[in-house]
């Protein structure tokens, strides 16, 4: 029979322990961090000051690199954008599904709201989930034309956002508005919105008949309705009050991205800010013309650069600096001229928008999808450069890992858990990652091999290198970073070999261990 005393001690003893266990408990749960995916667009490899700008400067970008890790092997899987969005959020090369190639702003949903995705495996954690900014994955279930003026679904929240703030496609196509969770921001039943991406709607000017009203004018495409001055593609009538102001987006997405972090500051928050700097139109904030001497896809670049600023800085003011992962991407390489004429060639002087690489958006060559890829989290990851190979697909699974969620085989199937390559406690990734824009191309360690493909070797409008060619291309990334010296001759067996492999990969995901 135990004594009071022992009794007593028993049961103090057990007190301490559960005080412990929820002390530890709760020390776990607030080890929990927050996560900013802060997502470019057509921002290249070397477009920021932290990787060899030296025409702009970034002092945002370049201060969350100089606390965190800089990626020097990070990967978009696809040289344009709605692939590559697709892929960070299913944790899936969208080569595997059909009609994942860049979007009209009037397409369906192209997530399966049955699917697990990255903000489904944070929210399963506890977290809550936003995201602001560029979409470009489809809104409506495409059964039926979709009412832009009732209620827009199924999009983000459907696929695991909480809250959504976004444009529905891209700022050079309709339509040109803002949508908010379900709705469109500022609709009037009075002023109804209609889109078509099939024919002009009657009476109304386009980007060819009022060519000369235009505020910028195009060089290929966007020439369709006339929005803000502006020809964008596709077809758009109505909406007077809704319309966005170009020069204002940064500023408008800033402030939502702002607001849910204020909002959600008490929960482990996912906020996904897909900026719509650098992508065309570039008609940035009169507060960044003629910042550089590169014009508005320059200027462009100081924009995205604020809004880095301005995120980083309301982390500072809420205290949540220590505890929050940034991670800093751009969807796929550079371009210089995407259909506007905003003097993006003659004023590009000796500024190299992809660094060291070949090529640029829509290429296979490295500048397609080799980006910048920074990540920060003071609490856990030490300042410093990693070389691993990483994707942005590749959150997906170690996300999972950080936050502890199991994922089934046919949850985010491409995705690898680098989460220790992320963390900086590993200088390894991914061994192999797949390059996607119309064909494949495969990197295996310093090895790419780029599968021969026909269409022409340089894009008409844009003038991007495109690696088309019907010989098969082979690389040493080490000692060749800008893949001129195709070695496919001299080395039929690699050859040979990273051609089998990338069979393997296109045919089936690798299962995860
Ligand atoms: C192209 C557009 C280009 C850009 C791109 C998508 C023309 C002539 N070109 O079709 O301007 O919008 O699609 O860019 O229309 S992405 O970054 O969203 O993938
Ligand atoms: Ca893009």
């Amino acid at each position: 029979m135990p004594t009071f005393t022992t009794r007593f001690a028993l049961l103090c003893g057990a007190l301490i322990f559960a005080t412990g266990f929820c002390v530890a408990c709760a020390a776990a749960a607030a080890r929990q961090p927050n996560i900013i995916y802060i997502y470019g667009d057509d921002v290249g490899y070397g477009d920021v000051s932290c990787y060899g700008a030296k025409a702009v400067s970034t002092p945002n970008v370049d201060r969350l690199a100089r606390a965190g890790l800089r990626f020097t092997g990070a990967y978009a899987t696809s040289a344009t954008c709605t692939p590559s969005r697709f892929s960070l959020l299913t944790g899936e090369y969208a080569f595997r599904q059909k009609g994942t190639g860049v979007l009209p702003g009037d397409a369906p949903l192209i997530i399966s709201t049955e699917r697990m995705t990255l903000p489904k495996v944070l929210r399963a954690a506890g977290y809550r989930t936003g995201v602001v900014g560029k979409w470009h994955l489809g809104l409506g279930t495409g059964a039926t034309e979709l009412d832009w003026n009732a209620d827009i679904k199924p999009g983000p929240r459907e696929v695991g956002f909480d809250y959504s703030f976004i444009m529905a496609a891209t700022g050079d196509r309709v339509p040109c508005v803002y949508v908010e969770n379900h709705k469109i921001v500022g609709t009037n039943p009075k002023d109804p919105i209609k889109i078509s991406y099939e024919h002009a709607f009657p009476g109304q000017p386009t980007g060819v008949t009022e060519r000369d009203t235009l505020r910028m004018d195009w060089s290929h495409g966007h020439n369709n309705s006339i929005v803000n001055g502006v020809g964008r593609i596709g077809f758009m009538l109505g909406g007077l009050q809704a319309r966005w102001v170009d020069e204002d987006m940064a500023d408008v997405f800033c402030q939502h991205g702002l607001d849910f972090i204020r909002r959600e500051k008490d929960h482990p928050f996912f906020l996904y800010y897909a900026t719509h700097d650098i992508h065309v139109p570039r008609m940035p904030n009169k507060r960044f013309v003629g910042k550089t001497t590169m014009g508005p896809r320059g200027d462009a670049i100081v924009e995205f650069d604020f809004q880095v600023g301005a995120l980083l800085d309301e982390l500072d003011r809420l205290g949540l600096t220590e505890n929050t992962l940034v991670i800093l991407s751009s969807d796929n390489g550079p371009v210089i001229d995407d259909g506007y004429k905003d003097r993006a060639v003659e004023l590009l002087g000796n500024h190299q928008p992809a660094g060291p690489f070949r090529g640029g958006k829509y290429s296979r060559f490295e500048g397609g999808t080799r980006v910048p890829f920074i990540v920060r989290w003071p609490a856990r990851v030490k300042p410093g450069v990693s070389d691993a190979i990483v994707s942005q697909m590749d959150l997906f699974a170690s996300f999972a890992a950080l936050t502890g969620q199991k994922l089934a085989p046919a949850d985010g199937p491409d995705s690898v858990n680098v989460l220790p390559a992320l963390l900086g406690e590993s200088p390894v990734g991914r061994d192999h990652v797949v390059e996607y824009a119309n064909k494949l191309a495969i990197r295996v360690g310093d090895w790419k091999y780029i599968e021969p493909s026909p269409g022409p070797a340089v894009q008409v409008n844009t003038n991007t290198q495109t690696a088309n060619s019907p010989q098969p291309q082979l690389y040493n990334l080490a000692l060749d970073p800008g893949e001129k010296n195709n070695l496919a001759i001299a080395e039929p067996a690699r050859t040979a070999a990273l051609a089998a492999r990338l069979a393997a990969v296109a045919k089936a995901s690798v299962p995860r261990p």
